[in-house]
């Protein structure tokens, strides 16, 4: 078995799938934190869980002109200044379970968890890559950066992904090399002993157990990059869909999602508090977030919570609460949330028109029922 060797886990976390690994806490727990502690962030492995000592372990590191470097960590960490920064990663399919009531797709079933925060410390990449000798500037042509994992199938192929040069370089990208997770080693299920972090950026462009970096004209030959992780038309099916017609899921769009209460509990009547997390890609900042108990008849502001984050580099959600009165003849409650980010993108309102054959980018409205007793 080739994931005999998987570390333990906490016994809350809802498992989508045993082998590999891959589960999300249930949603209240999610928003109990602003931080996600470690063991309850959500865990999405493609592949057994590799065991990489620390000793012998080197980052290779691909120049121009394809001289390779080796990185021990040691060296990594004295090189190169620490960094820290507090950034939500986001699965392309969170939310995938919604899609598959409006039509089945193909895909992990997850619910509104596979996202959490956490404060990274490692190294900036871009300091990296300039010790290997790259330039600031952009080329004329557009490179990209590429990550391969040291987790690998049955066949030897690894986990792999890219992002864009431009990225990996931006002064205010703060792309890291991270070892570390909310001022603990990285644990073994998050990329020990050194992940990248692409700040609002899908989850799947933050390689775990990195192995390898190197520039390249093209986007990573992984079929991670090429053939999954990318939107389509509601129209395309799996005889028509044709993965190169559409770009790598990079930045993601506006989400937000209801923690609390959770579907088809019993509220008491009088005063609701109602909870949940919201965040956007590009380091778009969340500037409201609107509520509705009554399927979006009627709207109040929810109160934003958490970390203030900077314009044009709001890596991490906010989350936020609203206390209401629960309409008196009201015998079931429609909870509606959408928020709106600083370049006033907002969610769609229903999930039909995003529907897509992969489940990716589900962001619709997010809508909790549930039934009002003493
Ligand atoms: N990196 C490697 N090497 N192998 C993987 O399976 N999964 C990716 C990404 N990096 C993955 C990986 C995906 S799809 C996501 S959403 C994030 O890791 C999840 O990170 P987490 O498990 O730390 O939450
Ligand atoms: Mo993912």
């Amino acid at each position: 078995d080739p994931y005999s060797g998987d570390p333990p886990r906490h016994p809350a976390l809802k498992v989508n799938s045993l082998k590999p690994f891959n589960a999300e806490p249930p949603a209240e727990l999610l928003t109990e934190n602003y931080l996600t502690p470690n063991q309850l962030f959500f865990k999405r492995n493609h592949l057994p869980v590799p065991a990489v000592d620390p000793a012998s372990y080197r980052l290779q590191l691909e120049g121009p002109g394809g001289r390779v470097l080796a990185l021990s960590l040691p060296e990594l960490k004295r090189r190169f200044p620490k960094h820290e920064v507090t950034v939500t990663l986001q699965c392309a399919g969170n939310r995938r379970s919604e899609m598959s009531r409006v039509r089945q797709v193909k895909g992990l079933e997850w619910g509104v968890a596979a996202i959490s925060t956490a404060r990274w410390g490692g190294v900036r990449l871009r300091d990296v890559l300039a010790h290997a000798g790259y330039a600031e500037e952009e080329e004329a042509e557009e490179q990209h950066v590429c990550f391969e994992g040291l987790d690998k199938d049955l066949s030897g192929v690894a986990y792999g992904a890219s992002i864009p040069y431009r990225t990996a370089m931006g002064r205010e990208a703060d792309v890291l090399l991270a070892y570390e997770m909310n001022g603990e080693e990285l644990p073994r299920d998050h990329g020990y002993p050194l992940r990248v972090v692409v700040p609002g950026v899908v989850g799947a462009r933050s390689v775990k157990w990195l192995g390898r970096v190197s520039v390249s004209r093209e986007e990573s030959p992984s079929h991670w990059q090429r053939n999954d992780y990318k939107g389509f038309s509601p129209a395309v099916d799996w005889d028509t869909v044709d993965f190169t017609t559409a770009p790598a899921i990079q930045e993601l769009p506006v989400q937000s999602a209801i923690t609390e209460p959770t579907p088809g509990a019993a509220v008491p009547p009088g005063e609701l508090t109602v909870k949940g997390y919201a965040w956007s890609g590009g380091g778009r900042g969340v500037v409201r977030v609107d509520v509705s108990l009554d399927g979006g008849r009627t709207w109040r502001v929810a109160e934003l919570m958490g970390e203030e984050q900077r314009p044009g580099r709001a890596w991490a959600w906010r989350l936020w609460q609203l206390t209401a009165p629960v309409p008196p003849d009201a015998a079931e409650l429609n909870i509606v949330c959408k928020a709106v980010d600083a370049s006033y993108n907002v969610q769609p309102d229903t999930v039909e028109p995003i529907w897509n054959l992969r489940g990716v980018l589900s962001n619709a409205w997010h809508r909790v029922r549930v039934t009002v007793a003493e």
